[in-house]
């Protein structure tokens, strides 16, 4: 009997996705390049179900039904360029490559129009929610040619997280390229969404000198409100987990340098690339590259003075600086996602996919990490203008800014006197402020690349391109 479809690569992805597919009913296929994985999860979390082990490519091949499909589950760069040069001869035409992993954009649609060619199908498939998600519920992005995600549609959306129990977090996206590039969208959103939590916490701490704990409860009503997501909720449980061994808050003793696996590098190069103004999604990358230099600074912190952060207050002043942070959150997190949605609408307009932004709102509702209710704000905007220019025009999301930017506004300016990095919080305030100023600095930048380069400028008071002799002889 062949199997429904087949995977390459059991890490945990991949390991996990296998066991959801067979849950759904699916005969699957699976291959390793180290045959000892195979094995381990054979004898233990495959053992008895419908997974069939193979140890070859070509036996991974001959066990499929036509047009056969393979989930690629691997390391993103050379091994995906690697395994399909060795599967390829053994594929016959119409057979669909499934590539599951963070791949980057552009191989997928170098990958895609090179299998096209040959007859094959290639999709590039956005796979979000970590272990947990491919194990009970993935949000899905799929891209690639459209005939074939018909084929692979109704194993993709069977696996696939579900918004109270019923309606898919997954759909297709556009071609070639597109799922990888919403996927890589998702996770610089999630850079940018992890960072401002990460603030509003720090400001805590560090200004109003509050414990784990108390932090810990500020979440959990957040989590009751607007601002209810996983990423809050995983905070508030972060913030409870005492260390085993000392019995302290385990998230005091972590120490502050995080990693990147660069898929947030990658949205900030391509805003770059675009010209698309996504400040907040880049300053989080920054923050991360900046926590990693441990050593240099707790050098420069003995060298480079600045104000000891100090907040005597009331109880209930108290209360009301903690009642803005939320608000700095909430307003800083909406600049966060107009940023990344703007990157979606440039991005399809250069590589013409046609992107839905409202649809792919929905796609990250469950099951990824950045799943929230807010995301059907976000759906509703874009159904009330499908043209709209920026989330933050649509009128649920201009008022929401209106109420927050008091409060907002007051949070940074404590930070800025007490010496408190709040580099997100202030730049999304500053492309808040930026994108509604009619007037801008640029005059004077434009002035001086004329005086110097002879860039020539426009003017305010007449139509034409100018150039001017700026140094008097
Ligand atoms: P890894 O990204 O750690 O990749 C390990 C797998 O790749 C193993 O099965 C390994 O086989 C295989 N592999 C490598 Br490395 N080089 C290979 C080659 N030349 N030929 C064949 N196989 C090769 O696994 P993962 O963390 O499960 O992630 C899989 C994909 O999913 C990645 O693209 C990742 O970015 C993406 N992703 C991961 C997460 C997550 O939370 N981890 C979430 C969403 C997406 P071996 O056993 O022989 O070494």
């Amino acid at each position: 009997m062949k199997s429904n479809i087949g995977l390459i690569g059991l890490a945990v992805m991949g390991q996990n996705l296998v066991l959801n597919m067979e849950s759904k009913g699916y005969r699957v296929s699976v291959y390793n390049r180290t045959k000892e994985v195979t094995e381990q999860f054979l004898g233990k979390r495959a053992k008895g179900k419908k997974i069939i082990a193979t140890y070859s490519l070509e036996e991974l091949v001959g066990s499929l039904e036509k047009p056969r499909k393979i989930v690629l589950m691997i390391k993103a760069g050379q091994p995906v360029d690697i395994v399909i040069k060795d599967l390829k001869p053994l594929l016959d035409k119409g057979d669909i490559i499934i590539d599951g992993g963070n791949s980057f954009f552009k191989d997928t649609i170098r990958r895609s129009g090179q299998l096209e060619e040959e007859g094959l199908f290639y999709l590039g498939v956005g796979i979000s929610g970590g272990e947990e998600g491919a194990l009970k519920g993935p949000s899905i992005m799929p891209g690639g040619n459209k005939e074939a995600w018909e084929q692979v549609k109704d194993i993709l959306v069977d696996i696939s997280a579900k918004v109270d129990g019923q309606i898919p977090c997954c759909d297709y996206v556009g071609p070639d390229g597109a799922g990888h590039y919403v996927k890589m969208t998702h996770n610089g959103i999630e850079y940018g969404d992890m960072q401002l939590i990460s603030e509003a916490y720090y400001l805590m701490r560090e200004l109003l000198g509050m414990s784990a704990d108390q932090i810990q409860e500020v979440f959990k009503q957040w989590n009751e409100g607007e601002l209810n997501s996983y990423l809050i909720e995983i905070t508030a449980h972060i913030l409870g987990k005492l260390d085993e061994e000392t019995g302290l808050p385990l998230v005091d003793l972590i120490l502050d340098r995080a990693g990147n696996k660069g898929t947030g590098k990658w949205t900030s190069q391509e805003a770059l690339e675009l010209g698309a103004v996504a400040p907040t999604i880049v300053d989080a990358v920054f923050a991360r590259y900046l926590s990693a230099i441990k050593e240099e600074r707790v050098e420069a912190s003995k060298i480079l003075k600045g104000p000891q952060p100090k907040f005597e207050g009331t109880a209930s002043q108290i209360q009301d600086i903690i009642h803005d942070i939320g608000s700095a959150l909430y307003a800083s997190k909406i600049c966060s996602y107009a940023q990344g949605f703007q990157l979606l609408d440039q991005a399809s307009q250069t590589y013409n996919w046609n992107l839905k932004l409202g649809d792919i709102a929905l796609l990250w509702r469950e099951g990824c990490i950045i799943r929230a209710q807010f995301l059907n704000k976000i759906k509703e905007a874009y159904d009330r203008n499908p043209g709209l220019k920026n989330l933050m025009l649509d009128s649920y999301f201009k008022d929401v800014l209106e109420r927050a930017q008091d409060g907002w506004r007051r949070v940074v300016s404590l930070a800025i006197q007490n010496g408190i990095p709040l580099s997100s919080f202030s730049s999304a305030l500053a492309y808040y402020d930026g994108y509604r100023s009619e007037n801008l600095s640029a005059n004077m930048v434009q002035a001086q690349r004329d005086y110097f380069g002879a860039h020539t400028y426009q003017r305010i008071d007449k139509e034409g391109v100018f150039h001017t002799d700026w140094i008097d002889e």
